[in-house]
């Protein structure tokens, strides 16, 4: 059985989606990062930066990193294009959303990654801000015209909803995307991702 390690309001939600709609039993542990639960030497052991989402497969040795553990799940339940070509598209988007967008938004809520100049904090948050908003406009485009970022629903579509939730916790006017906007609403229309918003309390 997989193991996901995973944390409300976090990356992670992505998995925890894909998890829940499987079908598939699963072990759900949730991780307060806010106690640093994610810091802890045998959570270190699992994830070697401390970090969520975690999988642990069925042999019990443990998955780090959303560009691998999303097609990982993504094969496993279908959700995952198997056409070359149309597998490198998803992969290309994994890795936009991973390297690009994620840390934009960490430059907002971690400015302590980039500089220990703490008086340099708040340029480092406005330019993250900038940086995030511009490229969910790109996540609105390329949802524009399409009901999913694949050719069908795939894990992509939960991992473009955290930047989604992200974008509202920070009061960014993501409703004025109406693409990306469309999206949320399909998203919230399937049972399994409102019982992982409602686990998550995350706001949408
Ligand atoms: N590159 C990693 C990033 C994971 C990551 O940054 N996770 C955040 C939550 S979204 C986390 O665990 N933060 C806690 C911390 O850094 O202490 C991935 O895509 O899996």
């Amino acid at each position: 059985m997989l193991t996901l390690f995973y944390a409300p309001g976090a990356c992670s939600m992505a998995s925890h989606i894909v998890l829940e709609e499987s079908g598939e039993k699963y072990e759900p542990k949730r991780m307060d990062l806010s106690k640093g639960e994610q810091k802890t030497p045998d959570y270190m052991k699992i994830h070697p930066l401390g970090r969520v989402p975690a999988l642990k497969l069925d042999d019990g040795s443990p998955l780090s990193e959303n560009t691998a553990i999303l097609p990982f799940l993504g094969k496993r339940f279908g959700l995952w294009p198997a056409d070359p070509v149309k597998e490198a598209r998803a992969l290309s988007v994994i890795g936009f959303f991973a390297s690009s967008v994620h840390p934009a938004h960490g430059h907002i809520g971690r400015p302590e990654r980039y500089t220990e100049d703490k008086s340099a904090h708040p340029g480092i948050q406005v330019m993250g801000k900038k940086t995030f908003h511009d490229y969910l406009k790109q996540i609105d485009r390329m949802y524009a015209g399409r009901e999913w970022l694949s050719d069908k629903y795939s894990v992509l579509d939960p991992y473009a909803l955290v930047f989604y939730a992200w974008a509202l916790k920070r009061e960014l006017p993501v409703s004025e995307l109406k693409s990306y906007t469309a999206l949320k609403d399909r998203m919230l229309e399937r049972p399994a991702v409102q019982r992982v918003v409602a686990d998550e309390g995350v706001k949408l």
